[in-house]
């Protein structure tokens, strides 16, 4: 039995919990984190891609601005297009402020690099990690792996464990209330060494479904289009996915395409999913453990990282000054971030995804045409994206 004492024990090694755990080690605040996976398999995973200027702002305090501002690419506007016809979101007009380009596979590899290069304790591979007491001030995790069994005493408890994880599931039923909203869609994406289509961004929405054109620099490539969320990935060989977006994509930039051998491919499904509250006594969730967002309005990583953000805050303000004014809002303040994520990804994702119906198809034509006609339309959804409209 391996016995370890911390102030904070942290589960789940994806951005929120790396995060947290480089901020609260820059503070002065010991943790120790538990991941489920190995590194490289965390490193692996290929998932969001763009970053609002204040999750560019949290990687800088967190010590990774060398890496961002040498490898990231920095958009001031993306197009967004309904049959064919294409209205640029110009950002920086609107809001003032670029969305970067910076994927979540770069962000957790650097912090992996930060934090065991600064001799970080994380416990990979652990497995069975259990809660107990995270409603005394005297918390504990159990937990097991190749080596054998162990305990973490600890003073909080970070549930950043995903939206599969063992935090939120942990907390009595009848002490949270879980709302979800799923579509019966989800996005095929693909990974490949190919050159973008555009400089920025295209939303597409076609009669035949929605596709979505990005990228993670000149050379690699991140394409998505909607499929059924009952297809299987055997049943999107390359060429039927190439075809299948060159059909979804306006003429001029299927023009430009650049097909190649997908170097990854998977399915993520379109769901909203919101727990409420987020702390329960000793233990607070973070990220993917407490809301899930289509992935349409690119938020997932940026709520993630403005969680853990403001989780570590609020626990160096308890440990510095004896002050939990920040630890008993950061339930209210996280929550109302992520409903604001939660509405404006639901907004862009019925505004770009077919449907099926003609009702729906005429409500989108008639939003497309407002984003086109108003500036008040233009802007708001501007600076939705860029996460200046949301609280
Ligand atoms: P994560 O899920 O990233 O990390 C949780 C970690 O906890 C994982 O490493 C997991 O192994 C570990 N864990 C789970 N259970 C555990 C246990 N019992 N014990 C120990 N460890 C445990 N967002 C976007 O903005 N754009 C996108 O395009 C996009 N695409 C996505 C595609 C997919 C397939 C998925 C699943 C999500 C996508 N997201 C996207 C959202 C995604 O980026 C998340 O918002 C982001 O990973 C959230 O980070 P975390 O909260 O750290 O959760
Ligand atoms: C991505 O590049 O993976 C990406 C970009 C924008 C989104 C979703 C995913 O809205």
């Amino acid at each position: 039995m391996t016995n370890l004492n911390t102030q904070v024990a942290i589960i789940g090694g994806g951005p929120a919990g790396l995060l947290l755990s480089q901020l609260l080690h820059l503070g002065g605040v010991d943790s120790v984190l538990l991941e489920r996976r190995t590194r490289a398999y965390v490193e692996s995973r290929i998932r969001a891609g763009v970053l609002e200027s204040g999750t560019v702002e949290l990687l800088a305090r967190a010590g990774l601005s060398t890496q961002v501002e040498q490898h990231a690419l920095f958009h001031d506007g993306f197009n967004i297009c309904f049959e064919g016809n294409c209205f640029r979101a110009d950002l920086k007009a609107l809001t003032g402020t670029p969305v970067v380009v910076y994927g979540q596979t770069e962000i957790t590899r650097d912090l992996y690099q930060l934090r065991l290069g600064a001799g970080a304790r994380i416990l990979f591979e652990a497995e069975d990690v259990a809660l107990h007491d995270f409603n005394s001030d005297r918390p504990r995790l159990t937990y097991r792996t190749g080596t054998g069994s162990g305990e973490v005493r600890c003073e909080f408890i970070a549930g950043c464990d995903g939206s599969h994880g063992v935090s939120r599931t942990s907390v009595p039923a009848d002490a949270i209330t879980v709302y979800e909203q799923s579509l019966p869609y989800g996005w095929l994406g693909i990974l490949s060494g190919t050159p973008p289509v555009d400089d920025e961004l295209i939303y597409s929405r076609s009669s035949r479904g929605f596709a979505l054109c990005s990228m993670r620099s000149r050379a690699l490539s991140r394409y998505y289009v909607q499929c059924p969320i009952s297809d299987q990935l055997d049943e999107w060989p390359d060429d039927r996915f190439w075809d299948e977006l060159r059909h979804r994509i306006p003429e001029w930039a299927a023009a430009r395409l650049v097909t190649g051998p997908s170097i990854e491919k998977s399915i993520a499904p379109l769901r909203s999913f919101v727990a409420e509250p987020m702390r329960f006594g000793r233990l607070l969730l973070a990220g993917d453990a407490a809301h899930i967002v289509p992935p349409t309005g690119a938020k997932g990583l940026n709520l993630a990282a403005a969680d853990a953000g403001e989780l570590a805050s609020a626990l160096l303000l308890h440990y510095r000054e004896r002050d939990d004014s920040g630890l008993e809002n950061y339930s209210a303040n996280a929550l109302r971030r992520a409903w604001n994520a939660v509405r404006f990804s639901w907004w862009m994702t019925m505004l770009t995804h077919r449907l099926g119906d003609e009702f729906s198809d005429r409500v989108q034509r008639a939003e497309f045409e407002l984003l086109r006609r108003s500036h008040a339309a233009a802007e708001l959804l501007a600076k939705s994206y860029c996460g200046t409209a949301l609280g």
